[in-house]
């Protein structure tokens, strides 16, 4: 199956930036809290804020969409091909306790703790722009630490060349068909170590939700959304690119690059323009997602339209 290209959508969603500035406000309070009574006891836990985090200048100033749209309209197959289906599944996940590998062609295979990793970095708050393939967009601001930070302990050998991430994924409560799972995605040696890529740990102030992939997932800011492989167990570095889950169920609609480009389109619709999730307009989709300035000479001498 591929991925379905809903109707136009409803400019339903309006962020209230009250809302987001009383969280803030929050957070600051929270500052002083121990990081053990923060994270997730166990199941589906109650979200807790995140702090103290710094602000990250790599963030956009734009509006942030709506935590409501964040946290209700989402992707995630295994619990649910409909938008609203992952928020309504969250219990088929149990998001602790949790382990992560980094393994591969490394000198140092690492298992991490989801504890060690919220102190592996400083947590820093990364409020991005996030385009998906099917032609929305949205502004989140995520929580996380750079992703280079976490394959640096583990040393990555010289030949190493790619990132293969997989997520979790239990045949007994998540979806069956659909892809073959579990969900996999792979990104460059390069673009993993770059350092507006990141490991997301929360959102809005707090630890993630389940439907936006606790405890931890990718966040690729230039790439079209599904690259952000959510749940993640595992890190592998590899000297070829992986091929990927999307890449097995449609070859010729989602390529190993996934970068953002309104000059080539998916096979079935234009990708020029985008609909904002909060917003009646749309507006032109920009290259790299906006991106480019910092992103562009990865790509130095490459066909874009081949390597898509
Ligand atoms: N494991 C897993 N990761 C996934 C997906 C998925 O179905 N399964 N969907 C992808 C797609 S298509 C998008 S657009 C984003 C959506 O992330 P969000 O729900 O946090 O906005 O997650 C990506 N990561
Ligand atoms: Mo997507």
């Amino acid at each position: 199956m591929l991925i379905r290209r809903p109707a136009d959508l409803p400019p339903s969603e309006i962020t209230d930036p009250a809302v987001y500035g009383a969280r803030r406000r929050f957070m600051g309070q929270a500052g002083a809290l121990a990081l053990g009574s923060l994270l997730p006891a166990a199941g589906q836990a109650a979200l807790g804020p995140l702090s103290p985090l710094s602000h990250s200048a790599l963030s956009t100033t734009e509006t942030p969409t709506s935590l409501r749209a964040v946290t209700g309209y989402n992707n995630f197959y295994e619990l649910g091909t409909s938008k609203t289906d992952p928020a309504e599944n969250t219990f088929r996940l149990k998001p602790a306790p949790w382990t992560l590998r980094v393994e591969g062609l490394v000198n140092k295979p690492r298992t991490f703790a989801l504890e060690d990793l919220f102190r592996l970095a400083p947590l820093e708050e990364r409020i991005y722009r996030m385009r998906c393939v099917e032609g929305w967009s949205m502004v989140i601001p995520w929580v996380g630490l750079p992703l280079a930070s976490v394959l640096k302990l583990a040393d990555p050998q010289g030949s190493a060349k790619y990132v293969e991430f997989t997520s979790h994924y239990d045949r007994a409560t998540m979806t069956r068909g659909v892809l073959d799972w579990p969900y996999s995605e792979g990104l460059r040696l390069d673009e993993a170590m770059h350092p507006l890529t990141i490991l997301a740990v929360g959102l809005y102030g707090e630890v993630l939700p389940v439907q936006n992939g606790a405890p931890v997932r990718l966040v690729v800011p230039w790439k079209y959304g599904f690259k952000g492989a959510k749940s993640l167990v595992s890190l592998r570095l590899v000297d070829k690119p992986p091929l990927t889950a999307w890449m097995k169920a449609g070859p010729s609609e989602y390529g190993f690059y996934a970068n953002v480009n309104p000059d080539v389109d998916h096979p079935r619709w234009s990708q020029a323009t985008e609909r904002r999730i909060g917003e009646f307009l749309k507006r032109k989709t920009l290259m790299f997602n906006g991106y480019a300035d910092q992103v562009a000479s990865l790509y130095t001498g490459m066909d874009l339209r081949r390597y898509f």
